[in-house]
Order: structure tokens, then sequence, then C-alpha cells
């Protein structure tokens, strides 16, 4: 960087911090995330996990255990109008939006004897049906960009959880993922030529083609690096690590570079899920006592971007933490 770069990084920081942004996460290249404020959406003992977020980013579906036993609930990305979506004795969880917003796919526990299968209802909890129908666990649902299919972890293969795959009937099912190791949490990639998940062989994140061809990793921790949440934009993927020692949510490119921290707390934080328009990540976090969901804002600047930026876009940059 020349002395002007540096004097406007500099410029760019002292504004956030002003702003109320938290933190400006650079690495050795230059490039750099904007951390800001932190919000909880959800305040009760029970334990609130699994936030995904809805595509028109108005609301945040979740889990939620705060009426005896984990259900789905929905409610607006600002914490408000909270809403029900299933009422059942065993457990739901999971939720994961089809891309036109309208249903929402989960894992439910209520055909009986614990065994999980996947599920699809209206994003206001009408029409449920069921779409897997196997003794063996089914969880984890991740909706194609294209709404036709939903990837899913299932232990069907006796000993060893993968990755499937199968149309809105429940029908065509695919095994993606092969061998004998530990495949799960998959997150199709918005342009749909990709799935993300987690290798519990290595503890790292690999992506494949979604014909499960071309399996290659991305990380390779210290530790366990999972749940993996693709960005919008396909370039860069969330998940949480706990290679520092408590789980916090990192952020990488869609390739596995330049990889960084984004949240620094000694409580464990869990299951980014971004905002559609890529400026926020809903998280689970135990920060307060009990699990609950929390937004984080954020603001991706490319290894050239900083240096480039222009007092409009410093302005622009600056505002993006209010709503
Ligand atoms: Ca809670
Ligand atoms: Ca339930
Ligand atoms: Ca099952
Ligand atoms: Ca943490």
């Amino acid at each position: 960087m020349n002395y002007r770069s540096i004097l406007i990084v500099c410029l760019v920081t002292l504004g956030l911090v002003v702003a109320g942004w938290g933190q400006v996460v650079t690495s050795s290249d230059g490039e750099a995330w904007v951390t800001g404020d932190i919000r909880r959406l959800t305040d009760n003992s029970g334990d609130d996990w699994f936030p995904s977020w809805s595509p028109d980013g108005q609301s945040i579906a979740f889990t939620s255990d705060r009426d005896g036993n984990d259900e789905i609930y929905v409610m607006d990305a600002n914490g408000g109008n909270l809403r029900r979506l299933t009422h059942d004795s065993s457990k739901d969880g999971h939720p994961s939006w089809s891309p036109d917003g309208r249903s929402i796919a989960f894992f439910s526990e209520r055909a009986g004897g614990g065994n999980q299968e996947i599920y699809v209802m209206d994003a206001n909890g009408d029409n449920r049906r069921r779409l897997t129908d196997h003794v063996m666990t089914d969880w984890m649902p991740s909706w194609s960009p294209d709404g036709q299919s939903i990837a899913f972890t299932s232990h069907r293969v006796i000993g060893a959880r993968k990755i499937y795959a199968m149309d809105l009937s429940g029908g065509n099912l695919q095994k993606l993922s092969g061998g004998w190791g530990q495949d799960l949490y998959p997150s199709w990639s918005p342009d749909g030529q990709s799935i993300a998940f987690h290798d519990h062989h290595t503890g790292g994140i690999m992506v494949m083609d979604a014909n499960g061809d071309n399996r290659r990793s991305l990380t390779a921790p210290d530790g366990y690096d999972w749940f993996p949440s693709w960005s919008p934009d396909g370039r860069h993927i969330a998940f949480i690590s706990d290679r520092d020692d408590n789980d916090e949510i990192y952020v990488m490119g869609s390739d596995g570079s330049n990889l960084r921290r984004l949240t620094d707390h000694p409580a464990k934080d869990w299951y980014p899920s971004w905002s559609p328009d890529g400026r926020h990540i809903a998280f689970d976090s135990n920060r307060d006592g009990d699990y609950e969901i929390y937004v984080m804002d954020i603001a991706f600047e490319g290894p050239t971007a900083v240096a480039k930026t222009s007092w409009g876009q410093i302005k622009s940059l600056l505002s993006i933490g209010t709503h």
C-alpha cells in the first residue's frame, strides 16, 4: 500500500469506530471484512438455534424449545412478530427456506421412534408433507437454488452419514458423497453448481460438484470446521470453527482462501446464515446464558477496494449499519 491508501484505510477504520462498528478485520493481502453491531433478536430461557434468513430478507426462521420441545418459529428480521409454525411433541428443527420463500424444509421426529425425516411446509406452517421414509436419520436439509431439489444428511449407510439429494416429491434420491467417512451439513452454492459440507474425517470444510463429483478440501483445521453457509453472491463461505479454542464464526473465499474470524467471544457462536443482501449474518450464541439468535452487521472490502475507496464510498460504508 502507498501512503494515500494507508491514510484512507485509517480514515475508514476511524470512521467505522466512530459510527459504532466494532472491528476491521484485515488479512496480510489487505482484504478486509468490517464487522459491526451484534444485536440479540430473541430473549427467553429456552434454546434458540439454527437461524435461516428468508430469501426476501424480511424474516428469520429458527428452532426453539421455549414451549417445551423443539419447534420451528419465524420472526421478522428485527426480532418482532414471532410466529410458531410447528405444534408437535417431538423434535422439529433445522429450517431451510425454499428460494422462492414460499416453503420451509425441516426435519422432524414426529413419525415416531426418534427417527428423523425431512418435511416441507408452507412458510406459514400449513400443508406439511413428508419427503423421506427411512428407518435411519435424515436431517439438515438445504434447498437447491433452482428450488427443485433438497440436499440433506442421512445415516442410511450404516456407520456413515452421507450427503443425499432428492426432488420435492422425495423421489429421484441420489447419494452424492461416498466412502465410509461422515459428511454433514450440506450448503448449496447460489449458482447451483456446488455443495459445501463438513467432512468429519478431516474436520474440514469440503466442496463437491452438485452431482457428487470432484470432491476437494477447502480447510484442514486443527480441530473442526463445520456448518458451511454460502454467501448470497457465491464469493464466500461462512462456517463455525473451534480452531481458536472456542466456537467462533469464520469466513473464507469460496476457494478456501483468505480465511478470517468474524466473532470474538468466549461463548459458543454457531450456525451462520447470511441475509440476502450479504450485509448481515444471523447466528446463535450462548453468550447471554442460554442460546439466542443474534445478527451481526458485516461489510466486505476486497483487496483493492479499500485503497480505491472514495469519500462517497466511505460515507456509504458508514451508513451500512443503519436500517
Ligand atoms: Ca433463548
Ligand atoms: Ca416439536
Ligand atoms: Ca429417517
Ligand atoms: Ca465464540
